[in-house]
């Protein structure tokens, strides 16, 4: 798979307006202003691919980039525009949750930590239902570059203990740490229909 050859398709509110080539995706969860966008824009190496479609009054829109034909990268809106006070609300699961759990074609949800605010209730409430609907996610420790070694080390072997079964990826856009990580796992999911 190219990731060079990548393409904005669309931004969406609604499930029922998904794209419509039956291809496999790859969601990316997370808080507004975890990394999201500067994630996508890593792994595609493209500096402004994610930020186009995320201007301002689409921040709650779900977007779509294909790549190579063969899969779809899917940014879905960030917590904190879903509702402010409560990110345990019934709307999350709602509008999230109906996405996540009627859309069979995600092979895996990346799920998006700020290493320097690991245990938010929101992501750990994100996490958990993940693990109760059973659908395969890994989390993506984002800003690592913001932590020192000493506390990025301890970070990570935290999480790796909290969640004993789930791969961790440390993450930065800045350096680039981990961009490789999350390539292949791109690819892996475009292999295993
Ligand atoms: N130092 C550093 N800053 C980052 C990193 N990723 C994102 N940011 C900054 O965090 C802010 C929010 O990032 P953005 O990608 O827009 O988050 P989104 O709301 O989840 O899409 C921006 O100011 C980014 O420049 C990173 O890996 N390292
Ligand atoms: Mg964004």
């Amino acid at each position: 798979m190219n990731l060079n050859n990548v393409i904005y398709v669309k931004s969406i509110l609604n499930r029922r307006d998904t794209p419509q080539l039956p291809l496999p995706e790859v969601v990316i969860l997370g808080r507004s202003n975890v990394g999201k966008s500067s994630l996508i824009n890593t792994v595609l190496q493209r500096r402004n691919l994610a930020r186009t479609s995320s201007t301002p009054g689409k921040t709650r829109l779900i977007n779509y980039f294909l790549i190579d034909q063969q899969l779809y990268l899917v940014d879905l809106p960030g917590y904190g525009y879903i509702k402010k006070k409560d990110p345990l609300s019934e709307k999350w699961e709602h509008l999230l949750g109906d996405f996540l759990l009627k859309n069979r074609r995600i092979k895996l949800v990346l799920v998006l930590i700020d290493s320097r605010h690991p245990e938010l209730p929101a992501d750990s409430y994100s996490i958990s239902w993940l693990i109760r609907n059973r659908i395969p996610f890994v989390l993506v420790l984002t800003k690592y570059d913001k932590l020192s070694k000493r506390d990025s080390t301890l970070l990570k072997k935290k999480i790796e203990s909290v969640y004993p079964q789930v791969k961790v990826i440390p993450f930065s856009a800045k350096d680039r740490t981990g961009r490789e990580d999350i390539v292949d796992l791109l690819q892996q999911s475009i292999s295993c229909n």
